[in-house]
């Protein structure tokens, strides 16, 4: 099948980057959104999210003409839906987003056309969900029009390069829609493409975020052994991982961003029956937040009225994304102890949350302060040298919740160092 135009709805983390990767990739894409804010600054070239990479190619299939922007869906030879999954209060799958992306396209499907979901979604959805939603059309699923499924697997801070080298899945409602979406994204992708049916594609994906999220589970678990046992969990992990079959990831302050946080529900939502280890996996990393609160509250002998600095809001290192972030979540839980609570995010410095001061550089979050937290592991905190900050700071604590600092160079520039899972400083 050839492709001409398409339409890519969803203009978030992982649309604009695929639409931007079509365009720049010879295909002309018009990228669709609801939201008007985000068409009105696309238009005016400007990308309103952090991706590395991201503006420079927007600007460049802007100037080419390859990419429009519309608030609806316009007729077209694919389209493809990439709207959030969110999840609402019982950790139930919000589909409300695919299900209007589905209706939106519904007026401009004509015969021939493809139609590929990428959103994350839990078993079945391209199946019961999209394909009756696009039937309203008259249009037969298979023989008018053809449906996939086929998830992003790419990683924020990567995701220009990954959308390209990564393999990509392509579950079809039937073999020709596999097929067509084989020939849609091997325009630029240069992973192996890998054809299989719709809900297996979908499995795929979440089995995959599950995956990491049960094996970060284990590590923030052996952390909190690691403490009881007097153990340094970041030495043990390290020298357990020289063992050929084994690779453990690392503790932390706890799971956070739109995936690993969020799909692994899907799942204990589908069959709660079948999910234990899941559904336990999940409490273990969202408990692991209120855990560092207590940490702070044992090293600064209550957090009352006390003048806590956060280093880092995002969910991992070198992005601006705020979303499920375990860091934001520390930040809350320490107002409502009634902490003082400063907070430096250098990828979002605009951000508000409510009850805690947002610096706007290093120096101002720093310099008047008795704790520093380190919660992410932004290039710009690794590097930060302890010397030249004791001279900045009235802080005498530090608290490292990821293993991003030296122990002895804080300790000798005049700190006391105190680091989650190490044995040493966090005892219960
Ligand atoms: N984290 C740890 N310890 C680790 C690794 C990660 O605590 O050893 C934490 C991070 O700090 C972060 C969270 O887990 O808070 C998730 O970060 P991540 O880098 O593991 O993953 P995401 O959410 O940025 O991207 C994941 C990726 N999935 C897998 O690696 C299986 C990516 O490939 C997916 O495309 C993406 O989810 C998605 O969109 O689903």
């Amino acid at each position: 099948m050839e492709f001409k135009h398409i339409c890519v709805v969803g203009l978030g983390y992982i649309g604009l980057p695929t639409a931007a990767t079509f365009a720049s990739s010879g295909i002309r894409v018009t990228g669709v959104d609801n939201n008007l804010e985000v068409i009105k600054s696309l238009l005016n070239g400007k990308v309103h999210i952090f991706e590395p990479g991201l503006q420079e190619i927007v600007t460049k299939v802007l100037k080419s003409g390859m990419m429009q922007f519309s608030e609806k869906p316009v007729e077209a030879d694919a389209f493809i839906i990439s709207v959030p999954t969110p999840f609402y209060g019982e950790k139930k799958a919000d589909l409300r987003f695919v299900r209007s992306a589905a209706e939106a396209i519904l007026p401009v499907l004509n015969k021939g056309n493809l139609v590929i979901l990428e959103s994350t979604s839990p078993p079945l959805t391209t199946r019961d969900v999209v394909l009756p939603i696009l039937e309203k059309s008259g249009l037969k699923a298979g023989k008018d029009f053809k449906l996939a499924y086929s998830p992003e697997r790419v990683l924020p801070g990567q995701i220009l390069r990954e959308l390209v080298e990564n393999a990509r899945v392509i579950g079809g409602i039937d073999e020709i829609s596999a097929k067509a979406g084989k020939d849609l994204y091997s325009v630029f992708v240069k992973g192996e493409i890998i054809l299989t049916d719709a809900t297996t594609s979908e499995m795929v994906k979440i089995m995959e975020n599950t995956y990491r999220d049960v094996n970060i589970a284990i590590a923030n678990e052996f952390s909190r052994l690691a403490d009881r046992f007097g153990v340094d969990v970041w030495e043990a992990i390290e020298i357990a991982n020289r063992h050929p079959r084994v690779k453990i990831l690392q503790p932390g302050p706890g799971v956070g961003g739109h995936c690993i946080s969020v799909d692994p529900w899907f799942l204990v939502e589908a069959a709660p029956d079948l999910t234990k280890l899941i559904h336990t996996a999940r409490v273990v990393n969202d408990t692991q937040p209120e855990l560092v609160v207590k940490s702070i509250e044992r090293i600064l002998n209550g957090v009352k009225s006390k003048k806590i600095t956060l280093l880092g809001l995002a969910y991992k290192p070198d992005v601006d994304d705020l979303r499920e972030s375990p860091a934001v979540e520390i930040a809350i839980h320490l107002t409502k102890i009634g902490a003082d609570v400063y907070a430096f995010e250098p990828y979002k410095t605009n951000f508000n949350l409510d009850g805690v001061k947002m610096s706007q550089s290093m120096e101002e979050a720093i310099s008047d302060c008795e704790c520093l937290i380190l919660l992410v592991k932004h290039t710009q905190f690794l590097a930060m040298d302890p010397v030249i900050i004791s001279k900045m700071t009235p802080a005498k604590n530090v608290f490292d919740t990821v293993n991003g600092w030296n122990r002895k160079a804080w300790e000798e520039s005049g700190f006391k160092y105190f680091k989650l899972g190490d044995g040493k400083s966090n005892p219960e």
